[in-house]
């Protein structure tokens, strides 16, 4: 991994594959079991973005850096923090608070980049070293894959202990993968699981050695970015159209429309139109 020079972040890590066309996109406060404040969402979504604008870059891997210094406990992220909440989201506080949009409301915006995982056009991978919690659980939820180490590794919702609910993704989305009565346990009864039990259920792909998580994650990001890009693209948009109504239709036709572009047939139309004349479709075949 080489870092990425983007922007200087303070709350995550971010990095790019030197023989892997894939990033590590990390949460960096170990010490909170990386929960994240107003600035950590801000990063990632600068992150996310500008690994979506790689067009050589073909996979993200999400994860949390650690051990804690404190006490060597792991962690991918354990939602929102709790000490910035205040009454109607998450505030810019201490080292935020010189921001120049610091007083506006509350921020839920970690939502936004649920979507923005939901919506780049490459596969997001969730690597889980360590608790994987609350709003943390979602991210890795809407993640397209989910990689854990099964010895650090612990999946819980304590959505419902602190007063918060995702009642989007984070729980109808959970319930896709594990079934309904599953989805509702974990909600309803705050069970903590192991990365073995996460797989079982089907909301993990795999659990590893937690020596082997690193590497496995990056043979992930090698076997994907092995692949057609216009087929994983359109096969991750065809995923989720299913679940995403008309935005999901959209987002799919949208990729359509780009293959539709590089066709001989619209380069007509396009052409016609540029030269002010009749477009001429005859060469072109009415395919069944
Ligand atoms: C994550 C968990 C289960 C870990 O427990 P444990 O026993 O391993 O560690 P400990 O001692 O609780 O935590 C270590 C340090 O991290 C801080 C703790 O306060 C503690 O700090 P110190 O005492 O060492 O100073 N820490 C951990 N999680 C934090 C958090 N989320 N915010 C602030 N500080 C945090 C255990 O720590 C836990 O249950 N954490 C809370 C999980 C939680 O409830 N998250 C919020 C859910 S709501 C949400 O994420 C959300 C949403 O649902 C929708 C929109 C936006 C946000």
């Amino acid at each position: 991994w080489e870092p990425v020079d983007a922007v200087d972040f303070r709350d995550i890590t971010y990095h790019r594959g030197t023989d892997t066309p894939a990033v590590r996109i990390a949460f960096d406060r170990p010490e909170k079991r990386n929960a994240f404040r107003p600035g950590t969402v801000d990063e990632l979504s600068t992150a996310l973005d500008h690994a979506k604008r790689q067009s050589d870059i073909g996979c993200v891997l999400l994860t949390g850096n650690g051990p804690s210094p404190k006490d060597g406990g792991w962690a991918f992220c354990s939602g929102g923090d709790q000490s910035v909440r205040g009454d109607d989201g998450y505030e810019y506080r201490d080292d935020d608070a010189d921001r120049e949009d610091a007083a506006e409301a509350g921020r839920l915006h970690i939502l936004e980049v649920q979507r923005q995982i939901r919506h780049i056009p490459k596969p997001v991978v969730a690597v889980v070293p360590g608790w994987a919690v609350g709003g943390g659980h979602s991210l890795h939820v809407i993640c397209d894959l989910t990689l854990a180490s099964e010895d650090h590794a612990k999946f819980l919702q304590t959505d419902p202990d602190v007063a918060s609910f995702d009642a989007g993704f984070g729980s109808a989305y959970l319930a896709r993968q594990v079934g309904q009565k599953k989805a509702r346990e974990i909600f309803f009864l705050g069970k903590t699981y192991d990365a073995d039990e996460a797989a079982d259920m089907g909301m993990v792909n795999e659990a590893v050695p937690h020596e082997e998580l690193e590497t496995t994650a990056l043979d992930w990001a090698d076997r994907i970015t092995g692949k057609s890009p216009m087929a994983i693209r359109m096969l991750k948009y065809g995923f989720n159209a299913a679940d995403d109504g008309m935005v999901g239709q959209q987002v799919f036709a949208g990729e359509a429309t780009r293959l539709g572009y590089m066709t001989d047939e619209a380069k007509e139309g396009r052409d016609a139109f540029n030269e002010g004349r009749d477009p001429e479709f005859d060469d072109y075949d009415w395919f069944y």
